[in-house]
């Protein structure tokens, strides 16, 4: 059983996995430790994770990056439109209502989802894991920002379910690097917690989080986010800044230019990580467009003035971090950062300043989010023993539940906020209902304005079937559980029938001053717990036990429950499976096909050299003449008509190579042990 963690990034993605002696993070097919988050496509097959980024400027319409960008969005969705439309090369379309890209696949046009790009990568990313831990993957933990919404989230677990993928936990990247602190942190108090402010700032999102530890847990106490701030937005400037020298110095538009814009951004990455380590930097690019090969160079201090705007917002979301944390400056332990752009150093003197300490480095910068997702993993798996350690997480946004009152309820209300904000997750509240007949409920986000923009409020419809009067015609008691789950996803996960009994009890005398609670025949009433009884006792409690009698509400029956949520129909996902399995076919007959060309071509070489050495005396002159023409035949034939053929082709080739080859192997081997088995013989004789 594979225990992994992926830290699914918008830039770069990176794989840890749990072994006997630790977390490790994982190298790729070209023994990189980051695997580009890009997935493109050609005449004969998908190109995934480095294979996209080594042709994303030939193949450019045909690459799509930003994967975490487009998750849980639509077409229309203004982000899309205004923002990623910037980043993404390749055709972006409307696919039935998802946001879907139109690309050249295996000759023709084809339209993929947002999601079943995601399950692509993915994919090769269980491939990549795979051949590490050769065995194949399953049990996985995948990070995700914490401000992604239910769709967000749900498109990510459909994704890895298209993947073949079991998402154990979708974890929020701080959570998961806060989990691999607390974990290695030998020295966290008993009683009185440690808070630690952990800041993430990666290529397209900057979350904060402040964590309280004690030994054996940590608790999210407060989240901030700025969803659109990152490493890209630093490039954007300095792409606006070259640009701009770039049309007065050589007369030409890169923004007109959509390749040329590309290779100005490839560019300024690399100087941006040059400038976090020297005091200017230059920008050189071989023919940027019109052939035309362009330089310039940039200083520091010239660069934080460019980003001035950009560097003002840092302070935002630690000042709402900390606000609404409770906490006041001097009770911050220590402030760790992880993330790519925390190595600009004029983010860390602003964070730093903020809090007034110097940065702390605990975990590695690139890998914290993927350790810490293999670690929870760990954590998960039946399989691995790892040291207690309980993870206390909340959620972003408030979900409200909405229904249609009854005229038999008078004043009755119509919604509750059923998971405030930094409600803790995963967790279980029990609603209930006086109705006699079906009814639906529907969870909103409540505070509309605080999501992502273009993202829809509509968390899911929920329809409670064959309720039905009491025997008596009254009103029945419907309890409905919702639950946020380990995932940070909304669901409704059963409704029933309660029914009050009256019991005789015997009761102890009780523990603490404890006040039953009222019965509230009136309005909506929300349990916070897994209860499935609960008991009103009729007679006021004395200190003696006595048998008495109470009111019980008891589970009757459950109802039957249909939901609606934006995660894909089980039909669906069961379609994607199909169509990501032939895909998979298709790139692994490629790649065998590639493989068994190769083997022709090495057999060539390597036989007609051996015929002019080793294996000359072991065949007779015309028969050697006549196999080299073979030879030299099937060379010419690879470079020409056969360049291009089918597996079974090359295998039929080497298979009638190796009619002619093997017998002079044969006869060499035989020449070769005939010395050596004579000596063994000797010896033991
Ligand atoms: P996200 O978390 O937004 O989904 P990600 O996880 O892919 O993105 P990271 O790998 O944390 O992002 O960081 C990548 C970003 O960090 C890129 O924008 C990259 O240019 C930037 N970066 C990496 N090293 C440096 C450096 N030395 N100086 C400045 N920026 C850097
Ligand atoms: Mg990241
Ligand atoms: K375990």
């Amino acid at each position: 059983m594979s225990v992994v963690g992926i830290d699914f990034g918008n830039l770069n993605s990176k794989i840890a996995v749990a072994r006997n002696r630790g977390i490790d993070v994982i190298c790729n097919e070209v023994s990189n430790r980051a695997t580009p988050s890009l997935v493109s496509f050609g005449p004969k097959q998908r190109y995934l994770g480095e294979a996209a980024k080594t042709q994303e400027i030939s193949n450019f319409k045909n690459t799509v990056g930003s994967l975490k960008r487009l998750a849980g969005r639509t077409f229309q969705d203004k982000e899309i439109q205004e923002i990623e439309k910037e980043y993404i090369n390749a055709e972006l379309v409307n696919e039935k209502g998802q946001l879907g890209v139109k690309v050249h696949y295996l000759g023709e046009q084809r339209v993929f989802t947002n999601t079943q790009l995601i399950a692509m990568y993915f994919t090769k990313l269980k491939e990549i894991a795979s051949a590490e831990l050769k065995i194949p993957i399953s049990d996985v933990v995948i990070s995700v920002p914490g401000w992604f919404t239910d769709i967000q989230r749900r498109s990510i677990l459909d994704a890895a379910e298209i993947s073949g993928l079991n998402c154990l936990r979708l974890m929020n990247d701080i959570t998961a690097a806060a989990l691999g602190y607390g974990i290695t942190k030998t020295d966290l108090p008993e009683d009185k917690p440690r808070n630690v402010v952990f800041v993430d700032i990666g290529h397209s999102c900057y979350n904060v989080a402040i964590v309280s530890f004690v030994k054996g847990q940590l608790t999210i106490r407060s989240t901030a986010y700025d969803r659109h701030f990152g490493g890209r937005d630093f490039d954007q400037v300095l792409v606006n800044h070259f640009a701009e020298i770039f049309k007065e110095k050589y007369k030409i538009d890169v923004k007109s230019n959509s390749k040329a814009l590309f290779r100005l951004r490839t560019a300024v990455e690399k100087l941006k990580k040059v400038l976090s380590a020297n005091s200017q930097a230059p920008l050189n690019v071989e023919s940027i467009m019109n052939d035309i090969d362009v330089s310039s160079i940039i200083s520091r201090s010239e660069f934080e003035e460019l980003c001035e705007d950009l560097l003002n917002k840092v302070e935002n979301p630690l000042i709402q971090a900390l606000n609404d944390s409770g906490l006041k400056l001097e009770d911050i332990h220590s402030v760790e950062v992880v993330g790519g752009s925390t190595r600009i150093p004029s983010i860390k003197e602003r964070i730093s300043k903020f809090f007034g300490k110097e940065l702390h480095y605990t975990l590695n910068q690139d890998e914290a989010v993927a350790r810490g997702c293999a670690l929870q993993c760990a954590i998960l798996s039946p399989v691995f023993k790892v040291r207690e350690f309980t993870v206390q997480d909340i959620t972003t946004y408030p979900i409200k539940i909405k229904w249609e009152t009854i005229p038999e309820i008078p004043n009755e209300e119509s919604e509750l906020v059923v998971f405030p904000k930094n409600n803790s997750i995963p967790s279980t509240k029990i609603l209930t209902f006086y109705r006699k007949q079906p009814f639906d409920i529907e969870a909103h986000y409540a505070e509309p304005d605080k999501i992502p923009t273009g993202i829809n409020s509509w968390v899911g419809r929920f329809s409670i079937k064959d309720v039905m009067p009491t025997d008596s015609g009254d009103l029945s008691i419907i309890k409905v559980k919702s639950r946020l789950n380990v995932h940070g996803v909304l669901s409704v996960e059963s409704a029933y029938v309660a029914e009050e009994i009256i019991k005789e009890e015997k009761e102890e005398p009780p523990k603490s001053e404890e006040q039953p609670k009222p019965a509230d025949q009136q309005s909506q009433q929300m349990d916070t717990d897994n209860k499935t009884e609960e008991s009103q006792p009729t007679q006021p409690k004395t200190p003696s036990p006595v048998i008495k009698k109470v009111k019980k509400l008891v589970k009757k029956n459950d109802l039957p429950l249909v939901s609606g949520t934006s995660a894909l129909d089980k039909s669906i996902i069961a379609q994607l499976k199909e169509i990501e399995g032939q895909m998979i076919s298709t790139d692994k007959l490629v790649a065998d096909t590639e493989t068994q060309k190769n083997a022709l071509e090495e057999y060539v070489y390597d036989m007609r050299g051996k015929l002019d050495s080793i294996y000359q005396e072991f065949i007779n002159p015309a028969d050697r003449e006549n196999f080299i023409t073979l030879l030299n035949d099937t060379e010419n034939w690879l470079y020409d008509e056969g360049e291009d053929a089918t597996k079974s082709i090359y295998t039929e080739k080497l298979d009638e190579l190796k009619k002619y080859g093997n017998p002079i192997v044969e006869r060499y081997r035989e020449a070769e042990e005939r010395p050596r088995a004579e000596k063994l013989l000797r010896e033991n004789i």
